[in-house]
């Protein structure tokens, strides 16, 4: 039916959503207050605006960009959390699928945002604790409030070089010699287009305490990857899906099943693309490492320039997250910043970037099962 895709009736278009795009401008760190690093960027919150400082031939030339929210250098991970992630979570919860991905320069805060840092151990979750721990135990809150009938999955796989890791399955050695042969994991579509990745550890949780056990697996994996293979994890993207059912109390003997999606994803540094399309020649493994990376920037491209053909099957990650871009899926881009003047090129190539990903459009629509 790909006429009737463009041929949209009035109803279908009020249900069109913009992708929100939020921007964060981390601040700077000790060593770069110490050594007086030049700052290029100022937030207004208020006013949703982000200026970049720029003098060219002695003159000033600031670019201001405007997005749906702005969180400046002293936006804390809570505050984060409460404004943008919260709504979202709440829609999820309503049968939505909703996706998180957080975009932008090695070194400026992606994990922070998404996974975020952990001083003070056990008990509650530390401040600086980001969207991933902060969602899911805004998750177990609601259904434990309403004293749901639930089941929760989450899986988190990391996506390097076209190849996908499972952070979750178990240690190869603590395994029974029969299981350690390790699972094929391959991208497999349904009936419908749907593609959905097979052999991925899918786990059942039904506790906070459940899942920090699982994100310290996963914590521990990618470190030892990282160990195996340095800036790995700057190439890498990771995607965190948790996925809830809520049997639905229905007059009568009918029973309803509410399910939905949330995905998480930390995108590899946004320098790949651009030194990948640089340095054509080099490695073939260099060129398929930001894949995926290259294939995401094309993808919006000509979703924003409604282009007959969206390259979404040139890369794993685009196929994962086809349905996040341009489908039924409620989605969310948190572009990530510095604040420093040595930084301002990628700086106003993640602020492009993020800016012509606003005018993608979604279609959400409920699950129904
Ligand atoms: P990325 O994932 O984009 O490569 P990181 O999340 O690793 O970046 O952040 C780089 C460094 O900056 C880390 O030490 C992190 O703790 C710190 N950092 C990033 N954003 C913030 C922030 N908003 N507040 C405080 N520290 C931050
Ligand atoms: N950003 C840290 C992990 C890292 O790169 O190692 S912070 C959060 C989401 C997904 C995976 C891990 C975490 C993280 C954590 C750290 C160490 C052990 C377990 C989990 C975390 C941070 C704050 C609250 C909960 C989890």
């Amino acid at each position: 039916s790909r006429g009737s895709d463009r041929c949209l009736n009035r109803q279908d278009k009020d249900k069109e959503t913009n992708v929100q795009v939020l921007l964060r401008c981390r601040p700077f760190s000790e060593d770069e207050l110490r050594s007086n690093v030049p700052r290029v960027v100022t937030c207004n919150e208020n006013k949703r605006e982000v200026t970049v400082m720029q003098t060219l031939a002695n003159k000033q030339v600031d670019r201001v960009f405007t997005f749906d929210k702005v969180f400046g250098p002293k936006a804390q991970q809570r505050s984060i959390y409460e404004q943008a992630i919260a709504p979202i979570v709440n829609e999820v919860l309503d049968g939505f699928n909703c996706t998180v991905f957080a975009y932008g320069q090695t070194g400026t805060g992606k994990t922070y945002t998404m996974e975020g840092g952990m001083r003070n151990k056990g008990g509650d979750l530390p401040a600086e604790a980001g969207v991933i721990p902060r969602a899911v135990r805004h998750i177990f809150d609601i259904l434990e409030a309403q004293n749901a009938d639930y089941n929760m999955k989450v899986t988190f796989l990391e996506l390097y070089n076209e190849e996908i890791t499972d952070l979750l399955s178990p240690d190869e050695n603590s395994r029974p010699t029969e299981e350690k042969q390790k699972k094929p994991i391959t991208l497999m579509e349904d009936g419908k287009g749907c593609v959905f990745v097979r052999g991925l550890e899918e786990e059942s949780v039904y506790s906070v305490n459940e899942i920090y056990t699982l994100l310290e697996r996963g914590a521990s994996k990618r470190r030892t990857a990282e160990t195996l293979l340095n800036k790995r994890s700057s190439r890498s993207h990771s995607v965190f899906t948790i996925t809830v059912y809520v049997k639905e109390t229905v007059i009568g003997d009918e029973e309803l099943i509410k399910c939905g999606k949330l995905n998480l994803v930390d995108l590899a540094g946004s320098e790949n693309i651009m030194r990948s399309g640089a340095r054509e020649g080099r490695a073939r493994e260099a060129g398929e490492i930001n894949k995926s990376l290259l294939t995401l920037g094309r993808v919006i491209n000509a979703l924003v320039e409604h282009s007959a053909h969206v390259p979404y099957r040139d890369s794993k990650l685009t196929r994962i997250l086809r349905d996040s871009l341009g489908g039924k899926t409620k989605t969310c881009i948190i572009a990530t910043i510095s604040p420093s003047a040595y930084c301002m090129d990628e700086t106003l190539s993640t602020l492009d970037y993020a800016s012509r990903a606003k005018s993608i459009k979604n279609k959400p629509e409920a699950n129904q099962k």
